[in-house]
């Protein structure tokens, strides 16, 4: 079993399954409007692991497994896996359970670890009348098989109303999320065995766990510890005082109010100093600081960046955050390849398309290097992972941010490609020697501290820089060698 601190040095490729691979040598189209099945599956994961290895990957989080409601209903299909139907059956669009166990071991193998999604918070089925309370055959909805298994439907009307955001329905009338009465003892049990019986089943590392504030907190602890492994949450929110008990209950959180402030400073222009604020405030409050976090900047939710943004600079900067801030990186399937899709569902592409492309695409290599800079950084000094992201003021702060992670430091901006940036590191920030050599990863220009120490860097493209002293580097080493 694989508890958070195995998972620190990790760095994650999020899969939506449908969308990744086909795993049969075919190629057919994928009309992501429609909200239909396109095919991928886990099958076609394992034949491409060699792809998300090649990138500096060590760990995967696949959509969620379990058998869902079948047939187009009035949201679509359910391609992306959050509909369950029966919790003990897996979907079988995504192949067998030795289909899951085969890339279970193939990841394993590799020493890559393996995380799903799960959800607890509701199973979907579609409604048989339109009157109100709508009606359900229930007996679909495995193990649960019953009106009295779920909360009476209501859907959320009041997000500030937080009974109301845990037991009213997700969902609308035409495809209501079932909400499952997890006040019910009986319930609640059956949901503890069985994440106990479905991560020993299939060798689970790590869990993503569905809709955590739609659930009472003090479900939680019990179910994580149950699960056995790291469990990070999805708590949707901009707000760290809100989201922060639930790092109580769960290992941790994706770090959503960190991920707004960032989205934000990279697609409106946003001030890049409440990325800074966020951060802080995430590392005082959450339980484990920000140790554990799930670090993103892009999603299976939300737009991705490159659908709001086009100068490529603002995209190589928003894509490097989760690589230098505190917690585990994230990068969502098709960053890679510079997909553009906006909202759910255009943010969820077949990747067959672009061929699995690694050749000419900057994009790929840049990921490569920010994997290998964080790699070098783990393996050089092993305080990287118990440090606090620390950010060194600027005098251009809305448009520039300086992140300290010794042994890297980070200077990014949101100017774009046609801006002039500078950021000054004074010798008081007790970062560096006088005349002391730094490498950019990213680069492998060279950058110098002055006979004092300060350090003053220059950037006219807008592009991020990832900073490493060059005495760290080895000549023969894999990172900007010689
Ligand atoms: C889709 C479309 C819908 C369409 C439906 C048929 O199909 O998006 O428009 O009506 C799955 C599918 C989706 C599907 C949904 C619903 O099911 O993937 O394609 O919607 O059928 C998780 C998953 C998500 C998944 C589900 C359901 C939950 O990541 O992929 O969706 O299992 C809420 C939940 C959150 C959920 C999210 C989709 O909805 O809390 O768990 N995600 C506010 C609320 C949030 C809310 C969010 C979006 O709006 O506070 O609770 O998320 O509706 C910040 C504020 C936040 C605010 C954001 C937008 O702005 O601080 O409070 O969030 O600044
Ligand atoms: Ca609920």
């Amino acid at each position: 079993a694989a508890p958070a601190d195995q998972w620190t040095k990790r760095s994650i490729y999020q899969i939506v399954t449908d969308r990744f691979a086909l795993g049969d040598g075919t190629s057919p189209s994928c009309n992501i409007g429609e909200r239909k099945y396109c095919g991928g599956t886990w099958q076609g994961i394992i034949d491409k692991l060699d792809y998300i290895q090649e990138m500096g990957f060590d760990a995967i989080w696949i959509s969620p497994i379990v058998e869902n409601v079948e047939g187009v209903t009035d949201g679509g299909e359910a391609y992306h896996g959050y509909w369950a139907q029966n919790i003990y059956s897996l979907n079988p669009h995504f192949g067998t359970a030795d289909d899951l166990r085969s890339l279970s071991n193939a990841l394993h193998q590799r020493n890559m670890y393996l995380m799903v999604d799960i959800v607890v918070n509701h199973l979907v089925a579609v409604p048989t009348s339109n009157t109100w309370p709508q009606s359900f055959d229930y007996s679909l909805l495995q193990p649960f098989g019953g009106s009295n298994c779920f909360h009476p439907e209501c859907f959320i009307s009041d997000y500030n109303n937080q009974t109301d955001v845990e037991q009213c329905w997700l969902g609308y009338s035409g495809l209501p999320l079932l909400d499952l009465d997890t006040e019910n003892a009986t319930t609640v049990n059956t949901m503890y065995s069985w994440i106990k019986d479905l991560v020993s089943d299939y060798s689970i590392d790590g869990l993503r766990v569905d809709t955590v504030k739609h659930v009472r907190k003090d479900f939680w602890p019990e179910f994580a510890a149950n699960a056995g492994v790291y469990t990070v949450g999805e708590v949707l929110i901009g707000d760290v005082p809100y989201a922060a008990p639930y790092t109580n209950g769960l290992d941790s959180i994706l770090d959503y109010p960190t991920y707004f402030a960032v989205y934000n400073a990279f697609t409106s222009g946003g001030n890049m100093a409440t990325i800074a604020d966020m951060v802080t405030q995430a590392q005082d409050q959450y339980n484990h600081g920000t140790f554990y976090v799930g670090s993103f900047v892009e999603n299976q939710d939300n737009p991705r960046i490159p659908s709001i943004v086009s100068d490529n600079s603002i995209i190589r900067n928003a894509m490097t955050w989760p690589f230098i801030n505190d917690g585990i990186p994230i990068l969502y399937y098709g960053q890679e390849q510079g997909y553009k899709g906006g909202n759910d569902p255009a943010n969820r592409e077949a990747l067959w398309p672009s061929g699995f492309n690694t050749e000419d695409n900057p994009l790929f290599a840049h990921v490569q290097a920010l994997n290998a800079a964080r790699k070098y950084a783990i393996a050089s000094s092993p305080a990287f992972l118990l440090s606090k992201a620390r950010f060194i003021p600027q005098s251009s702060a809305s448009s520039t941010l300086a992140v300290s992670k010794s042994p890297l430091l980070a200077l990014l901006t949101n100017g774009g490609s046609s801006s002039t940036e500078s950021w000054s590191i004074p010798n008081s920030a007790g970062l560096y020697s006088a005349n002391e050599t730094l490498v950019d990863v990213l680069t492998c220009n060279t950058v110098s501290t002055d006979a004092d120490g300060n350090l003053n860097v220059m950037a006219k493209n807008g592009m991020p820089q990832v900073l490493i002293p060059a005495r760290l580097l080895s000549p023969s080493g894999s990172l900007c060698a010689g």
